[in-house]
């Protein structure tokens, strides 16, 4: 076991030359370029070339490596018939995945509609903080952090409206897979690098820990009878807005994503004016939150046009999913026009393979929504969740999911 683990460490770092010895490329790559310099020009070669070739490429520059699945085993320990007002059934699931502690899945299913799609949503707050209802376990907190508010978020996410409009709705703290702190993270990565006690070039970061749990809660997800299993879509806001990406590019499960305020690692380019960057760089998200990378992308600090990929080839690799960007007018940090000219790179893969993609040249004028298979929209306001982004992402679904 440990020679083979060994040995596969040592092909993956032997596969990929260091960043210092990449070619540099000014301006974005072309996404339909395999890495011999030959061009994808069907379907076939997209799926069963670029495809394969984009993901090696992120889990080793970018991510790190994508865990292998583990079984999922998952005990009810909250179940109410009648939540929301009689709307829905609501469950709190542990979900077991072999790591230290269990992930907490809250799931609310409409009582109205059998076989519902279903939206995912990665959080960074405990689930009891999103809904006023006492049935939701409040978690224990490590000793030093503020207890979570029961509810105090609960207008920014609008369940009920959701639940109201059919759709079933499950969330889990991505904390719960790997802790969003540097000790421990520090110490949960090594659950994928055991042989080391220093992470490697392209050993797993917390944002592809995190979207490996997603694609865990998808697992248990499609189990369940009132949730159709192919419309299962994947949320998240901030840097789990980054997480969804990274699930839905690396598992074509997802049916539809929506990256909320996502910014650099997520739907923002990489690439940006050294001296005049439109929001956060690559060396002020990799100095302040060194363990949701590879370490091997801390190199592209300095010397971003080396970058084999940039983030439109994330978006691509959703293709032909359909891929919401949802940003704020007053959150210049996660890049709002940089994301915008991230889906029109990722349009041409769109156009090959389902032919459509981003139906407009322009950013839209805020509180608008660009519904097409790439979609965007763009609200008046801050860094958060509001019920006007929800509002805006059920239209979306109702067209997509
Ligand atoms: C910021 C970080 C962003 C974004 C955000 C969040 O501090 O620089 O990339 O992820 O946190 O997740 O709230």
């Amino acid at each position: 076991m440990i020679s083979l683990l060994a040995a596969s460490t040592l092909v993956g770092i032997a596969n990929f030359l260091p960043p210092i010895l990449l070619p540099e490329k000014r301006g974005f790559p072309d996404p339909l370029e395999l890495a011999d310099g030959s061009s994808v020009t069907s379907r076939e070669v997209w799926f069963n070339q670029r495809v394969p070739e984009l993901r090696k490429l992120f889990e080793n520059y970018e991510y790190g490596r994508y865990p292998a699945p583990t079984p999922v085993h998952a005990t009810v320990v909250t179940r109410e018939e009648n939540a929301l007002g009689g709307q829905a059934l609501l469950r709190e699931v542990q979900i077991d995945l072999g790591l230290e502690r269990p992930v907490s899945l809250l799931v609310i299913t409409p009582v109205h509609r059998a076989h519902a799609p279903c939206f995912l949503c990665l959080n960074y707050r405990s689930n009891s903080s999103l809904l006023q209802d006492a049935a939701v376990p409040i978690p224990e907190t490590a000793p030093g952090e503020p207890l979570p508010m029961r509810g105090a978020y609960e207008a920014n996410w609008s369940m009920s409206t959701t639940i109201a409009r059919g759709y079933a709705i499950a969330v889990f703290c991505t904390g719960d897979v790997v802790p969003d702190n540097a000790d421990g993270a520090k110490q949960m990565l090594r659950h994928w690098h055991p042989l080391t006690s220093i992470r490697g070039g392209n050993d797993t970061g917390t944002l592809m820990a995190w979207a490996w749990g997603a694609s865990r809660m998808l697992d248990y997800l499609q189990t369940l009878p009132e949730i159709d299993p192919k419309r299962i879509a994947i949320m998240g806001h901030s840097r789990d807005g980054k997480a969804a990406l990274v699930a839905a590019a690396f598992d074509s499960r997802f049916a539809l994503v929506i990256a909320s305020q996502s910014g650099c690692g997520g739907a923002a380019p990489s690439r940006q004016e050294s001296n005049h960057p439109l929001g956060e760089t690559l060396a002020q998200i990799n100095d302040k939150f060194p363990w949701w990378f590879a370490i091997n992308f801390h190199s592209f600090n300095q010397q971003i046009d080396r970058l084999p990929f940039d983030q439109h080839e994330l978006i691509a690799l959703c293709a032909p999913r359909p891929v919401l960007l949802s940003c704020a007018t007053e959150d210049a940090w996660s890049n709002p026009s940089g994301q915008f000219s991230m889906l029109h790179e990722a349009d041409p893969v769109y156009r090959l393979v389902s032919a459509e993609g981003l139906e407009a040249e322009e950013m839209p004028p805020s509180g608008q929504l660009i519904a097409s298979r790439l979609g965007y929209f763009i609200r008046p306001g801050k860094h958060s969740v509001l019920a006007q982004d929800w509002a805006a992402w059920l239209d979306y679904a109702d067209k997509w999911l």
